[in-house]
């Protein structure tokens, strides 16, 4: 397996800044990109192994959307209790489903996990007792957002999970300049220059689409969650977790 590599994608000058793309020069980086851009990743991920003790049950399935290299789906695998179940990782990006595949097979875990290469979109939730999309729903049109959930809730047993991970943005102009402002700040201090902080800024633009936590309880309550809120947040990034 390959080392994991500092992120410089955007340290130098570009003429053109393409829409980003999970491709495989992200996947390179993608470890070290992750964590020096989003507050409070890594505690997210150890979160959710907490989260699965607690709410996977026996003989159920456990799904990852946007998996990536496999983060909450290694959370997942070392902390469920419960007998019987399986993790499904999922992922449209091949480059991320090939490198995640060597990074299971390299894992020590013994809860079967099977990747597909697919949009999350297109997967059919079965016998699920927990599911995480952890920074992926942003990355879907808002139009898509709602069918995605309710999917996601009539997939579930009574009492499984969802934990919904998002960049988010307030209706409070001086907060929102604030969160960013910290956040650029949070960047900085983990070595980005503001030449990487505005080259990534465009290149996800109109690719990250965020929302305000308000929009995400009340789409996550139409699509039949019945309890909803947010179980943590570190300046614009937020964790919901939503109970059926
Ligand atoms: C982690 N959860 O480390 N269908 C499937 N996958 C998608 C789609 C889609 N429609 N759109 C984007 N992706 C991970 C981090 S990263 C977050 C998730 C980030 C995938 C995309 O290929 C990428 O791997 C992932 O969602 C988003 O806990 O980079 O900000």
């Amino acid at each position: 397996m390959q080392k994991h590599q500092p992120d410089t994608i955007y340290a130098n000058p570009l003429a053109e800044v393409n829409r980003f793309a999970f491709d495989e020069r992200v996947v390179d980086v993608f470890p070290d990109m992750i964590k020096r851009s989003v507050p409070g990743y890594a505690t997210i991920i150890n979160m959710i192994g907490n989260l699965a003790e607690r709410y996977v049950q026996a003989n159920s399935n456990c799904y990852d959307l946007g998996c990536s290299l496999g983060a909450a789906t290694l959370a997942m695998r070392h902390r469920i209790q419960a007998a019987d179940c399986k993790i499904i990782g999922v992922d449209n990006s091949a480059a991320m489903i090939s490198r995640c595949q060597q990074v299971i097979a390299a894992d020590s875990g013994e809860i079967p996990v099977e990747l597909l290469e697919a949009p999350i979109q297109n997967i059919s939730i079965e016998n699920g007792s927990m599911v995480v999309l952890n920074f992926t729903l942003q990355f879907i049109t808002t139009e898509e957002r709602l069918k995605v959930l309710e999917n996601i809730c009539s997939g579930l047993n009574s009492g499984g999970v969802l934990i919904l991970s998002e960049k988010v943005v307030f209706d409070d102009d001086p907060h929102q300049q604030l969160m960013t402002e910290l956040h650029h700040n949070f960047k900085r201090a983990n070595g980005y220059s503001d030449l990487e902080i505005a080259q990534k800024r465009t290149a996800i633009e109109d690719y990250l689409i965020p929302e305000t936590l308000d929009t995400h309880r009340q789409r996550l309550r139409a699509a039949g969650f019945s309890s909803v809120d947010v179980w943590f947040q570190c300046f614009n990034f937020a964790s919901l977790i939503a109970i059926k």
